[in-house]
């Protein structure tokens, strides 16, 4: 509690001290901006969407408004927001008589002179720490080969662009279907953040190399069946390193029947109320556009399939979950689509049990615990899915950085080993709990006998 509030006056001084210093630049960058064509055309074609601090909102129908302009808002704090907007999308906020200071666009990286050509999917090269697509894989496939009897890996399905989509399997007796609790970790459903994959792949190391020689890795492993989908946006995340050059991008890569706008918000594009309740747009050209029907994403599709393929017996073999997203440091928990927290769908025990457990994990890796929608509202979001429709208990995180002025969606690659580490311990405690999560609120006898 005390470091969080000293976290909060430090942000404000700051903020303040860079309101001032970057005046006249903003004002030059506005006009800049609306010289600029906002034809949809124009802007699918190259402009990269950059990051504005809003100072003024200060609750979530606030930042409901905000979202509905077709921004994404990628930091919440007390009075303002940090978003990602391109310019047609600012002038609407700006309209609203909302205050912004632009953050400046995504950083270069590329200090040893080494570019990447243009076309190429690749990291600038300060960051090659983080995995391609392609370097994901080869590490997967190394760390199966070196650990067959724990490690199982099966594509489940193809992107839009047609790239596999994987689960990793992780357990003992791994070729067998075993009656233990399962457990599902999603990365990557937005383009832009990095640092999800890195942690998959962190898990899979982790577990695949410790297995003979740390105790709590092995009763893990022993225990239960965890599976991994290290990246259901291979897509987006190979646009947003083009040419070495980071892209600011967010959705999918699939095209939008009559627009010129790209892409799905993956997070929007659950089949548990959909476009319910003013959490996501219809706009192709939103951050947040929630597609054209529930699972219109394929790769949505692919993971919705191979959730329900874990329905055995009548009875979802899945019992918990973690979907990584960056930034702001965050364990957040269903649902996103109301305020509420008892619910058609959520009983008292049941949110008595995210969050008893969710702040536990928050213990160990020094998050944020709170409701999905403290942020702002969301519907059509996975956890909500899997939760409301498959009874998984489901958390979303959100990992470094906690704010922008650490590099927001790019920290250094340098960070990776730290950052990833940090969410061991959590990992580990929701493993423990899946055997009967009610446990954690004293009511096993009730529910798991
Ligand atoms: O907006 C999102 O999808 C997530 N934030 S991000 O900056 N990574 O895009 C937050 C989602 C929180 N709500 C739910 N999970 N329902
Ligand atoms: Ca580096
Ligand atoms: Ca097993
Ligand atoms: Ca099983
Ligand atoms: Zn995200």
């Amino acid at each position: 509690m005390r470091l969080q509030h000293l976290r909060g006056r430090r942000t404000t001084a700051v903020a303040a001290l860079l309101t001032m210093a970057l005046a006249v630049p903003i004002a030059a960058q506005a006009t800049e901006d609306s010289g600029a064509h906002d034809s949809a055309a124009a802007k699918a074609a190259a402009e990269i969407p950059r990051q504005y601090r809003v100072t003024g909102p200060d609750s979530v129908a606030d930042r409901d408004r905000l979202a509905r302009l077709g921004v994404s808002l990628d930091e919440v704090a007390k009075k303002s927001v940090v978003i990602t907007a391109d310019s047609a999308q600012l002038k609407k906020v700006r309209a609203l008589g909302w205050r912004t200071k632009s953050l400046g666009g995504p950083p270069a990286r590329d200090s040893s002179g080494k570019k990447v050509r243009p076309g190429v999917a690749d990291f600038p090269s300060d960051d090659s720490g983080y995995h391609t697509y392609d370097e994901a894989l080869k590490a997967i496939d190394e760390a199966v080969a070196a650990h067959p009897d724990i490690l199982s890996k099966q594509v489940i399905g193809k992107s839009h662009e047609g790239r596999d989509l994987l689960a990793v399997k992780i357990s003992d007796n791994v070729g067998e279907d075993e009656d233990e609790p399962e457990v599902l970790f999603t990365h990557h459903q937005h383009a832009r953040e990095h640092l999800t994959v890195e942690m998959a792949l962190y898990l899979i190391d982790e577990f695949g190399g410790k297995y003979g020689s740390d105790e709590a890795i092995k009763k893990a492993v022993d225990g239960r069946e965890i599976w991994i989908v290290p990246d259901l946006n291979p897509d987006g995340g190979e646009y947003d390193i083009t040419g070495g050059e980071y892209q600011m991008w967010r959705k999918n890569r699939q095209p939008n029947e009559g627009s010129e706008e790209i892409g799905t918000d993956q997070n929007r594009n659950w089949d548990f109320k959909w476009g319910c309740c003013g959490g996501s747009s219809e706009d192709p050209g939103a951050e947040d556009y929630r597609g054209a029907a529930p699972e219109s994403a394929p790769e949505v599709k692919v993971v919705s399939d191979f959730v329900r393929s874990r329905v055995v017996g009548g009875k979802q073999q899945i019992t918990a979950a973690i979907d990584f997203h960056t930034y702001g440091e965050l364990v957040m928990w269903p649902w996103g689509w109301t305020q509420d927290e008892v619910t058609d769908g959520m009983t008292q025990d049941d949110i008595d049990t995210f969050k008893a457990i969710g702040k536990d994990m928050a213990a160990s890796n020094d998050y944020t615990p709170q409701q999905d929608s403290a942020l702002y509202t969301t519907d059509g979001a996975i956890d909500d899915y899997l939760w409301g429709d498959q009874k998984i208990f489901a958390y979303t995180y959100e990992m470094y950085p906690g704010d922008s002025g650490s590099d927001g969606f790019y920290p250094p690659d340098e960070v990776i080993e730290k950052e990833t580490a940090r969410n061991r311990e959590s990992v580990l405690k929701l493993l423990d709990n899946a055997d009967c999560m009610y446990k954690a609120i004293g009511k096993e006898d009730q529910y798991c006998k």
